[in-house]
């Protein structure tokens, strides 16, 4: 056996779009709407400069209701690239990009080489002298829903490296992204590395003398929900050794949600805040939001969304006059944060800001304590987190959570709960505080 070197990349989802929130044009429209191709093209960029074996794609390499000729032809151009250096793609296709509704307008190039729909598969890959140096497994979900656990099928031949392509939730209960265990797939110690894909964000689940198991995340994110930049892994895998992995930071176009705490504003008005807003962004952009990209590829713009938090009495403003005011804020910063390179687009203005509390009156009440002791226990407890979660589910979007209208539902997930659970608490605190005071 001996040493190979490969990139892993999921779910590039190629021909759809990114959230933004709104219609823009110019240089811009060009960096947003060129952002998921770039990070694809850096992709391939990073794979001939470091000269591996070859590329992986965990599924959903197309979005399947954009499935455009520009995708088709776009990734066909790349793997033509990557075909003159030699290098080899493996794929299989997920939910988004299932192979029955495949329809190949243009004929792939040679080096691509995708998994079957109705049987796993074991392809052998050989190296620049014909050497074989892998065997790479692999089945594509035949429709958008994926209950088969061909995975388990996967063949394993003695003397190279053994990869497995999967696409899926990783959940034992969930039939529509093929149920499988980090357990199960840790059991099956023939695979030498799981290439997953299907979980947006990068996930390193297992490492070990030969072994390892991760989702590499989405090259490029779409919403609010894959904030933070985004890439591609970087894989090589040493015969008796760990494997090396580097997370490679490739997207152009950089998702955040960022605080603006109001505290500090007394006896003041919109002004302060647009001012705390230039202010942090101005240092933020000094420190280009702490994100380095790999081989200082440049970040062309982020998407923020502004959260305004804390308590004070500009909150009544606030809210008396929100729309206004969030519409008239909307257009400030667009306005002044265009201007930047990188850019900074404003997608949301988000009031999370409470009416100033007397904290002594809070520490004196058994029904606040109450209330505190419930947050606390949400939080910090497993158990009663984990029941929480079940009652809340999945919930729809349009009833709830107004922050990613372009999605039909949003999971729970750890920030959400944070969220929900601050402004309950927000919620009841103001209410049961007014009407004391109008009794
Ligand atoms: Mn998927």
């Amino acid at each position: 056996m001996r040493k190979i070197k490969f990139i892993h990349t999921a779910d590039l989802h190629l021909g759809s779009r990114l959230s933004v929130g709104g219609k823009y044009s110019g240089y811009i429209a060009e960096i947003l709407d060129n952002a998921i191709y770039s990070a694809f093209e850096r992709v391939c960029d990073q794979a001939i400069s470091n000269d591996v074996d070859f590329i992986l794609i965990s599924g959903d390499l197309y979005d399947q209701d954009s499935r455009s000729v520009k995708a088709n032809q776009f990734f066909n151009t790349q793997c033509e690239r990557l075909l003159k250096s030699g290098i080899s793609v493996y794929l299989i296709a997920g939910n988004h990009d299932p192979l029955s509704s495949y329809r190949t307008l243009l004929d792939p190039p040679e080096n691509i080489h995708i998994f079957s729909q109705e049987e796993a598969e074991t392809k052998k890959v050989y190296d620049k002298d014909g050497e074989m140096i892998a065997a790479v497994s692999g089945f594509s979900y035949k429709n958008r829903a994926e209950s088969r656990k061909l995975h388990l099928e996967y063949e394993y031949i003695p003397g190279v490296w053994n990869i497995g392509l999967l696409h899926t939730q990783l959940e034992l209960s969930n039939n529509n992204y093929v149920p499988a265990s980090l357990t199960e797939l840790m059991d099956m110690e023939n695979i030498n590395y799981w290439a997953l894909g299907h979980i947006h964000k990068y996930s390193l689940l297992h490492k070990a003398r030969n072994r390892a198991i991760l989702f590499p995340g989405t090259p490029q994110g779409r919403n609010m929900n894959e904030e933070g930049a985004c890439g591609a892994v970087l894989v090589e895998m040493i015969p008796e050794s760990e494997p090396e992995i580097s997370f490679l930071k490739l997207s152009p176009v950089i998702y955040h949600r960022i605080e603006i705490p109001i505290d500090s504003i007394i006896n003041g008005n919109v002004s302060d805040i647009q001012n705390i807003i230039i202010n942090i962004s101005n240092e933020l952009l000094a420190r280009n939001f702490n994100i380095s990209l790999h081989n200082n590829y440049p970040i062309d713009g982020f998407i923020v969304d502004w959260v305004l938090s804390g308590r004070g009495e500009i909150s009544r403003l606030i809210k008396k006059e929100k729309e206004e005011i969030v519409s008239y804020l909307h257009d400030y910063l667009q306005k002044e944060l265009l201007k930047n390179k990188p850019f900074i687009w404003t997608r949301k203005i988000i009031d999370r800001t409470g009416f100033p509390i007397d904290e002594q009156l809070i520490q004196n009440n058994p029904i606040f304590n109450n209330l505190e002791k419930i947050c606390f226990l949400l939080k910090e407890n497993p158990q009663f987190r984990k029941e929480l979660l079940e009652e809340l589910g999945l919930i729809w979007t349009d009833e709830i959570n107004h922050e990613e209208e372009d999605y039909t539902r949003f999971e729970l997930n750890d920030y959400n709960l944070q969220v929900i659970l601050e402004q309950a608490r927000q919620v009841i605190i103001e209410e049961l505080l007014s009407r004391r005071e109008s009794s």
